[in-house]
């Protein structure tokens, strides 16, 4: 019916205009939301919160367009009499092209973004403002600083990792009993220890604060014991320190 066809046009319109807007919306955005992701503190975590909302925002416009669709087909061709029957279409070879070159396309590209990514995370600096040997064991860690120092978990006490801001440190993760993993929540980075494997990360820090970290691989029955606390400084203030620590360690 006439009437019956504009109304649906009209809505269909409205949808149209709300899908415009909402994915401008999003995409003109300098800054996409982090659904739910934490605020990163370092460079590697900047990269894995902009896959992270890329992806998620990517997911989100598939699905609109999903409900889009599913919506305007319930719509257009509900049934509106007893013999009123769609056309019964066996094939439509373009749709069916379209419909397959488009999400491998969307792969291809998603997946290009995040080897891409990966890449840039995974890199190791080969020439680190600091390098630290972080020895994870049952159940504390130890962090081996190149300068020659040690600091350690003690009773009752959780160990400081003190970085530079802004300066890569290369973090050479060993662990001399049973697997474990180093993970800091705020740079959205996590990597195991494995007995016998040589991993290494490089940290960019780009926020000072402290930041709480901990064993993210179930090790033992004191697992929970397993945390540990990284203080990111100005490198002014980490040669200070790490000057002091030095002339401590020679000196015992
Ligand atoms: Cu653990």
């Amino acid at each position: 019916m006439p009437a019956s066809g504009a109304g649906c046009r009209s809505r269909l319109r409205s949808i149209q205009i709300a899908v415009v807007l909402f994915s401008t919306a999003i995409l003109v955005g300098c800054d996409l939301p982090r659904f739910g992701a934490p605020d990163p503190a370092s460079k590697e975590g900047d990269e894995v919160l902009t896959l992270w909302s890329g992806f998620f925002v990517t997911a989100g416009l598939v699905t609109l367009l999903i409900w889009v669709l599913l919506g305007w087909v319930l719509i257009r061709y509900r049934r509106r009499g007893r013999d009123d029957i769609p056309s019964q279409r066996a094939y439509h070879i373009p749709i069916e092209v379209v419909y397959t070159i488009i999400p491998v396309v969307m792969v291809i590209v998603l997946f290009t973004v995040s080897w891409r990514a990966e890449s840039r995370i995974t890199d190791v600096a080969s020439d680190p403002a600091v390098r630290v040997r972080v020895v994870g064991f049952q159940w504390g860690w130890r962090f081996e600083y190149g300068e020659g120092f040690a600091i350690e978990s003690a009773p009752g006490e959780d160990p400081v990792l003190v970085l530079p801001e802004g300066r890569p440190t290369n973090l050479h993760l060993v662990s001399v009993d049973v697997a474990h993993s180093f993970w800091v929540p705020d740079f959205l980075n996590k990597r195991d220890l494995i007995p016998g494997v040589n991993n290494t990360i490089t940290v960019r820090p780009t926020r000072l604060g402290t930041y709480p970290g901990r064993c993210a691989e179930f090790c033992g029955l004191d697992h929970w014991r397993m945390q540990f606390k990284v203080r990111v400084v100005t490198p002014a203030e980490y040669a200070t320190w790490s000057a002091a620590q030095t002339k401590e360690a020679k000196g015992n």
